[in-house]
C-alpha cells in the first residue's frame, strides 16, 4: 500500500514529524540523505513501524507515495532545499507538491516558487513552530500556498497540528512567502519574550541578589498570572533544576553566551526594510551579540571596575510585583510591534495575512504559545486594528503595566542593570503615544544641512527654514 504523504530529512525535527504523522493513521514515505539514519528512524519506530516506509533513493520515495503525492521536505534551511528540490523534481509530476517546513527566508520562498516551471510541482512555504516536541505530539503551523494546494494538505496539517480548546493550530495564512514571514517573525518575538525574561532574571539575581532556587520560585507564581505561558513554565523549571555532576543550580554552570540561527536577525532586518519599528525584536537580537563578545565583556568589567557592581536598595514584594507588571507591559510592546510588522509586511505583498488567525494558531503547539494570545486574537478579531497598543482592552492594562515597566526600567538604570529589551519598550510606548514628538527639530536639521524642506503646522506646502539669517 502506498503512501499518504512522503518526508524528506529525518532530523530532530522531521523524525518527529514523521512519527507525529504516522501516528495520526497517515502512511509516510520517508527518505534521509544519510541512507543508515532512514533505516534507524525505522527500526526505532515501534508500534508505528507499519505506518512508515523507509525509502532509500527519491525515486523510490516518489514510487511509494500515492499521487498526486504531497512531500514535506524538512532539511537544513537553505542550499540543502535547492539541492533537494532539483533532485526531487524529475521524479515528481505537476500534481504533486514540495512543502518545505524547515526554517526558510521567505525571499526564498519567493524565489523557489518562481524558479519553478508550469509542468513542476507546486511549492508550499511552511513555518513549524514547536521545536522536538512539538514537532512529535502538535507543532504550530504557518503557511504560505495557494488555496488549492493548502485544501490539499489541511487534513494532515489539521491532524498533526497543536490544539488549542479543540481548535487546530494550522492556517493558510496567505500565498507564497507569508507563512514562513510569520514564522520569521513568530521567532523575532521570541527573541524579544526571551530576553525580556533574562533582564528580569538578571535584576533579581545582580539586583536583589536571589538564588536561581528563589527566582524560579518567583517565575512559577507568575506562571499563574497573567504572564502565563510555555517560556515563563520553562524558566521556572530551568532555574529550579540542579546541575548532576557539581550538584550547583544547572544555570549557573552554563556559559552566559547564547547561540542564534538568524530568524531573529531575519525579524529584525525585514522590520527596517519595512520602516516598521521593532525595537524590541533589536534590542534581543543585539543581546544576543553582546553576550557572545564574552572575552571584551570580561575586560570591560574589569575596565569599569570602579563604578561598583549593580545594587538595588529599598526593594520589597511591591517591586517583585512591579517586575510581574513590567515584563508584562514590555511583552504587550514587543507583541504589538511584531503584529505591526506582519501587518505592513502583508500590505507590501499584498498576502492579507489574518492577524486574529495567525495569533490564534500561536495559542498552542509553538514556543510563544500563552493566554495571552487568545486576547490578542480577540483585539485584532475582525481586522482593521492598527496596532495592539490601540486595542481598548491593551490599552486598559498598558495604563497600569506601564507604569511598572518605568520603575522597573528606571530602577535598574539607576544600578546599573542592563534592561535592554525593556527599555527599548518602553521607549517605543512612550514614543508611539506622543502626540506631538520632537522630529520637527530633526526636519529643521535635515532642511538646514540639505535643503530636505519641511511642512508646516499651520498651512499647506512645501517650505524652507530661515537659517541663512541666523550668523
Ligand atoms: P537537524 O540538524 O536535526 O537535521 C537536518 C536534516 O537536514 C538532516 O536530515 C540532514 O541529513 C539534512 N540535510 C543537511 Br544538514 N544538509 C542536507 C543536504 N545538503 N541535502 C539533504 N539533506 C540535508 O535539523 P532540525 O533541527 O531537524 O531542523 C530542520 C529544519 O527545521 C531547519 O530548517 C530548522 O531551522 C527548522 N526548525 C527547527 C526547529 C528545532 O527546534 N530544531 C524548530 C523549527 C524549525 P543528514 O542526516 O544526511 O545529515
Amino acid at each position: 500500500q502506498q503512501a499518504d504523504i512522503g518526508l524528506i530529512g529525518l532530523g530532530v525535527m522531521g523524525a518527529n514529524l514523521a512519527l507525529n504523522i504516522a501516528e495520526n493513521g497517515y502512511r509516510v514515505a520517508v527518505y534521509n540523505r544519510t541512507v543508515e539514519k532512514t533505516h534507524a528512524f525505522h527500526q526505532e519506530a515501534g508500534a508505528l513501524k507499519d505506518k512508515i516506509i523507509p525509502c532509500e533513493t527519491l525515486e523510490d520515495l516518489a514510487k511509494n507515495i500515492r499521487a498526486p503525492r504531497p512531500i514535506i521536505l524538512m532539511v537544513k534551511a537553505g542550499e540543502a532545499v535547492d539541492e533537494q528540490i532539483a533532485a526531487l523534481k524529475p521524479f515528481l509530476a505537476k500534481e504533486d507538491i514540495i512543502i518545505d517546513a524547515g526554517n526558510a527566508n521567505f525571499h526564498d520562498t519567493v524565489r523557489r516558487l518562481k524558479e519553478l516551471g508550469a509542468n513542476d510541482p507546486t511549492f508550499v512555504g511552511m513555518g513549524v513552530s514547536g521545536g522536538e516536541e512539538g514537532a512529535r505530539h502538535g507543532p504550530s503551523i504557518m503557511v504560505g500556498g495557494t488555496p488549492e494546494s493548502y485544501a490539499r494538505i489541511e487534513p494532515v496539517l489539521t491532524a498533526i497540528s497543536a490544539k488549542y480548546e479543540g481548535e487546530s493550530c494550522a492556517a493558510l495564512l496567505g500565498p507564497d512567502g507569508a507563512g514562513h514571514f510569520v514564522k520569521t517573525i513568530h521567532n523575532g518575538i521570541e527573541y524579544a519574550d526571551m530576553q525580556m525574561i533574562a533582564e528580569i532574571y538578571g535584576i533579581l539575581r545582580d539586583g536583589l541578589a536571589l538564588s536561581p532556587v528563589e527566582i524560579g520560585k518567583i517565575f512559577d507564581t507568575w506562571n499563574k498570572g497573567p504572564l502565563n505561558s510555555y517560556l515563563i513554565e520553562i524558566t521556572a523549571k530551568v532555574l529550579a533544576a540542579t546541575d548532576t555532576e557539581t550538584g550547583k543550580p544547572a544555570v549557573e554552570i552554563i556559559v552566559d553566551s547564547a547561540g542564534q540561527k538568524g530568524t531573529g536577525r531575519w525579524a529584525a532586518i525585514e522590520a527596517q526594510m519595512l520602516g516598521i519599528p521593532a525595537t524590541g525584536i533589536e534590542a534581543a537580537v543585539a543581546a544576543r551579540s553582546i553576550s557572545a563578545l564574552r572575552d571584551e565583556r570580561a575586560r570591560a568589567a574589569k575596565a569599569y571596575a570602579s563604578l561598583g557592581a549593580p545594587k538595588l536598595a529599598g526593594t520589597d514584594q511591591s517591586f517583585i510585583d512591579a517586575l510581574e507588571q513590567g515584563l508584562l507591559a514590555g511583552k504587550i510592546a514587543a507583541y504589538a510591534q511584531g503584529f505591526a510588522v506582519m501587518s505592513g509586511a502583508s500590505a507590501e505583498h499584498g498576502w492579507n495575512i489574518p492577524l486574529d488567525t495567525t495569533a490564534k494558531i500561536w495559542r498552542a503547539g509553538c514556543i510563544i504559545r500563552s493566554q495571552f494570545l487568545d486576547e490578542i486574537a480577540s483585539a485584532f478579531a475582525g481586522g482593521g486594528q492598527d496596532n495592539l497598543l490601540l486595542a481598548p482592552s491593551f490599552v486598559e492594562r498598558m495604563k497600569t503595566a506601564s507604569t511598572a515597566l518605568r520603575d522597573v526600567v528606571a530602577k535598574a538604570a539607576l544600578a546599573g542593570l542592563p534592561t535592554p529589551a525593556l527599555a527599548a519598550a518602553l521607549g517605543y510606548f512612550d514614543g508611539y503615544r506622543q502626540a506631538r514628538g520632537t522630529a520637527n527639530l530633526i526636519q529643521a536639521q535635515r532642511d538646514f544641512f540639505g535643503a530636505h524642506g519641511f511642512k508646516r503646522v499651520d498651512k499647506e506646502g512645501d517650505f524652507h527654514g530661515p537659517w541663512s539669517d541666523i550668523g
